[in-house]
């Protein structure tokens, strides 16, 4: 097989086991310490620890996902200098571990924004959603943004407040957990208070800002990075535009282009995800792959269905806008050209039989993503029969 098959692991309390994982056919994990705080160093004990737990359990562990980068550096301001000086320090220990490559993101304040996370489709099974006039909604009316009602059109305003009125009162405080879940893998959430007083810290970052802050931090550590045999791979803006007034920098094609001519190097790279890209509908992902390919160092696979609307929801991995069928194969023929195995993951999946049963972490059930990875497994196999033996 051409791809490393991998799943994300999110440590020893995910519901998704390890030897869940094995069984799925994987022969990794993807994982990160995420009790060490953001900004402070990763330590080889800390490492090698987690490293024991997966290898025992009969998986590898090669890709970190994510070495998150502090808001600090973002912004370039209160620690960041020595927020870099960590992330160097990490580095150097992740690779003296064994470890090949790290993805991070560039993304303001929060990673991926859905407003449902049960969105029920045809058969029953549960997908992530973005709507967009709930979004509106909760930024005008309940998150209540200052100025945020000039980021949007008029149709949009009305739009939102028709939405709005809509919501039960219930519905208003899912929508507002399920906008500030954070991140991925965290039950967290920010309150209203602390959100608005972290939006109001990027007040003066741009987008031209951010993408300068973004190259100084790869000035520095993508040289570390090298020097120790890794790979760094930025994962793009999930949903791939502006959210919340916030400036994102990772999203177009242009974006793409920009951050690996800052500093090219065979470390700096990038993570490939086609259900983040691909809810642009002017990023097309097989061009991406031939352009970039060489420089994709780790993969996420899944689909979304977009709308006329500005809506999107995460389709069957081989279903929804993504023509899964043509990303994979050109994948292959990087692969088969370079005569590398890159780390893959299906990215997501729905909640479906047992998994709706189970309490698991938004995106990251182990039945709807084993679904996806065997889907995916077919794929991949009849395109490697047909085109490259
Ligand atoms: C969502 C994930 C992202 C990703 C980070 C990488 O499910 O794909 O949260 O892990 O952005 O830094």
């Amino acid at each position: 097989m051409y791809m490393q098959q991998t799943m994300r692991w999110f440590g020893p309390k995910d519901p998704v086991s390890l030897s869940d994982i094995l069984q799925s056919g994987c022969t990794g994990v993807v994982t990160a310490l995420h009790h060490i705080p953001v900004g402070a160093v990763w330590t080889i004990e800390e490492i090698n620890i987690r490293k024991s737990i997966i290898e025992a359990a009969g998986l590898e562990w090669k890709v970190i996902e994510s070495l998150p980068v502090s808001e600090d550096i973002k912004k370039q301001n209160g620690d960041y200098l020595q927020h870099i000086e960590n992330y160097k320090t990490s580095l150097r220990n992740v690779a003296a571990c064994g470890l090949e490559v790290v993805t991070y993101n560039f993304m303001p304040i929060l990673d991926w924004m859905r407003t449902d996370i049960a969105f029920t489709l045809k058969d029953g099974s549960k997908a992530l959603r973005f709507e967009k006039a709930a979004f509106i909604a909760f930024d005008l009316f309940i998150l209540q943004r200052p100025g945020a009602e000039k980021d949007y059109t008029r149709i949009e305003i009305e739009t939102a407040i028709q939405r709005f009125e809509t919501l039960t009162e219930a519905e208003k405080e899912t929508l507002y957990t399920n906008a500030l879940l954070g991140l991925p893998g965290s039950e967290e959430r920010f309150t209203p208070e602390q959100i608005l007083a972290a939006l109001k810290t990027y007040a003066t970052i741009d987008a031209a800002k951010l993408k300068q802050h973004l190259f100084y931090f790869l000035q520095e550590v993508v040289p570390v990075a090298e020097a120790c045999g890794l790979k760094m791979a930025i994962h793009p803006d999930d949903p791939p535009y502006p959210l919340l007034g916030l400036p994102r920098i990772v999203s177009t094609v242009k974006d793409l282009e920009d951050l690996l001519n800052c500093i090219p190097s065979p470390a700096n790279g990038l993570c490939y995800c086609t259900g983040s890209l691909g809810v642009r509908e002017d990023n097309n992902l097989v061009s991406i792959i031939e352009r970039f390919g060489n420089q994709i160092h780790f993969i996420h696979l899944r689909s979304t269905r977009r709308d006329a609307a500005g809506n999107f929801y995460e389709a069957d991995h081989l279903d929804g806008d993504v023509d899964m069928y043509a990303v994979m194969k050109a994948l292959l023929a990087v692969m088969h050209h370079n005569k590398t195995s890159v780390p893959v993951r299906p990215d997501h999946g729905h909640q479906m039989l047992d998994d709706l049963h189970k309490k698991t972490y938004p995106g990251y059930s182990g039945i709807g993503r084993l679904k996806g990875l065997a889907e995916l497994r077919g794929l991949e196999l009849g395109i490697i029969k047909s085109c490259f033996t």
